[in-house]
């Protein structure tokens, strides 16, 4: 390591006493940029000033089991190298309340930092205005600063420029601004989420809105965190996108997002949906912010793989973007996400890894992802994508999960993990299974057969239920349920993760995501 670089590991120690201004040097090997989960960081949004790229963000500080946006403060990671790992980390810039007077603390979501003409730097901000009657108290301030790191005061001390009060109508919620200043001059303030999103000119002054907003259509599947960019006189919109299903190009279940993009010709549209540019990522939300800098261009994401990381507990990525100009407009190929180098797998009597999961109830209702049953991934406070589950408002009597490899495996244990919200015995919600078995795919026969010897099946939820079986060599293996039931309804099962065991420990063999295996009966 060369004299003045300090390894991530060490940043939050450093970081806690160095000022903003300056900043506290990071060595990363890869992504997230910040990968040891002493400090996470979301929403990113970058920023080309001179031979810096800079990145806005957001920082998670959610403890480990809570799920919700517990965001007080913005930082930055500055680097004039994105290949050499030599980042800047700027901690705490900015926090809402210190910025705007009308703010309460908490809430600092995904904001951007944009120059003006002037060349003095303006943050879009959006926190919660403190009282007030609006229904959802999120609204968009706009600080100016000479510098990213600050200080940062507010540029329009009247309020925030977008609210449920303006520009009417607005019963939105009003989060992840986005701002272009276009070649012209001119200046335009994209935002929204839950499928809305909204575009309206701002003056030149960065602050002042100019006109009316438009509700922006041709970006389908919209969900949220529009990025409003522009190349070779095409504007593109990147966002976040949840149209779900199994047969979604983006993304089969609905907590989750792709990044997803349309383009226009012109800065307010109208817009034409073009694909997606990055599948989902570990954490359930997803959010782009792209720029060219130095020749290349990049897309910053963020992603739950750092260190002790979650969907609350978030962290930046950074990787190139490519262009195929061999189309009008020029289509952005699909990002592939890089990660910091891995630790090799250690061995594992668990072969769950090496199969495709079915259910007996596929389409599989999209708030459940059945991906999970064997990412090796279990929590104590999951969300509806952590897990396979059949809730959707009438569940059956029976129900079942798979396994299918490509190749016979040896197996003579289970590990089952159940989430529950609901005790043994109702029949409402999801609760513990009445009673569940497994059996395995006897090729001879051509039949599923209980397995021999099995040593019980337990069925308390939040904790692995082992079961050990006489050794039985087969392709596919089923663990089948009987729903608990109350007053004539049934209530529905939900499985976070179910390990398959072999008799001795080996390297575990992944599938490969989408890989196609046959069904055996
Ligand atoms: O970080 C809070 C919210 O999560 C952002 O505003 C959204 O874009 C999503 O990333």
């Amino acid at each position: 390591m060369k004299p003045g670089l300090i390894p991530a590991a060490c940043l939050l120690a450093l970081s806690a006493a160095a000022p903003a201004q300056r900043g506290t040097p990071v060595v990363s090997k890869g992504n997230p940029i910040l990968s040891d989960g002493r400090y996470y960081s979301t929403d990113p949004a970058p920023l080309v000033d001179g031979d810096t790229l800079w990145i806005l963000a957001g920082r998670d500080e959610a403890p480990a089991d809570v799920n919700d946006f517990i965001m007080k403060e913005w930082q930055l990671l500055s680097t004039t190298d994105p290949a050499s790992g030599k980042w800047t980390h700027h901690p705490a810039i900015a926090r809402p309340e210190a910025v705007f007077e009308w703010a309460e603390p908490g809430r600092a979501y995904a904001g951007q930092i944009v120059k003006g003409a002037n060349g003095k730097f303006y943050l879009y901000a959006p926190v919660l205005e403190r009282g007030g009657a609006a229904k959802d108290r999120f609204a968009i301030g706009v600080a100016v600063a000479d510098t990213p790191v600050g200080p940062w005061t507010d540029a329009h001390p009247a309020g925030p420029i977008v609210s449920q009060r303006t520009p009417q109508p607005n019963d939105i919620q009003n989060i992840d601004p986005s701002v272009l200043v276009d070649d012209d001059g001119r200046v335009y303030l994209y935002w929204g989420t839950f499928g809305q999103m909204r575009a309206i000119e701002l003056e030149r002054d960065m602050v002042t809105t100019r006109g009316t907003q438009k509700r922006i259509d041709g970006v389908d599947g919209f969900f949220e965190a529009p990025w409003l960019m522009k190349r070779n006189g095409t504007y593109y919109l990147l966002y976040a996108a949840n149209n779900a299903g199994p047969d979604s190009a983006c993304t089969p279940a609905v907590y989750h997002a792709c990044i997803a993009y349309s383009t226009a010709t012109s800065p307010m549209g109208p817009w034409t949906y073009r694909g997606v540019m990055l599948k989902p990522v570990s954490s359930t939300t997803s959010h782009p912010g792209a720029v060219a800098f130095k020749g290349k261009w990049y897309l910053a994401y963020h992603t739950a793989d750092a260190a002790g990381g979650g969907h609350f507990r978030r962290s930046v990525a950074l990787d190139r973007i490519e262009w195929d100009d061999s189309v009008t407009p020029a289509r952005i190929r699909m990002v592939v996400p890089t990660r910091l180098p891995q630790p090799a797998a250690a061995a594992t009597r668990n072969v769950a890894g090496a199969a495709v999961a079915a259910a007996s109830n596929e389409p599989i209702p999209v708030q459940y992802w059945i991906r999970a049953l064997n990412d090796g991934i279990v929590k104590n406070a999951p969300l509806p994508p952590d897990m396979w589950g059949n809730w959707n408002g009438a569940m059956p009597a029976r129900s079942w999960i798979e396994y299918r490899w490509a190749k016979p495996v040896t197996i003579n244990g289970s590990r089952i993990w159940f989430h529950a919200d609901q005790p043994a015995g109702s029949g409402v919600g999801v609760a513990p299974p009445r009673g569940w078995r497994i059996e395995y795919w006897d090729s001879g026969t051509k039949a599923w057969k209980p397995m021999t010897g099995a040593s019980g099946y337990g069925t308390t939820p939040g904790a692995y239920q082992d079961t050990s079986f006489a050794p039985v060599t087969t392709r596919c293996v089923r663990a089948t349920f009987d729903a608990s039931a109350a007053n004539g309804t049934n209530a529905a099962v939900a499985v976070q993760e179910w390990q398959v065991l072999a008799p001795t420990a080996a390297r575990p063999v992944t599938p490969g995501r989408g890989s196609a295996i046959a069904p055996c009966g």
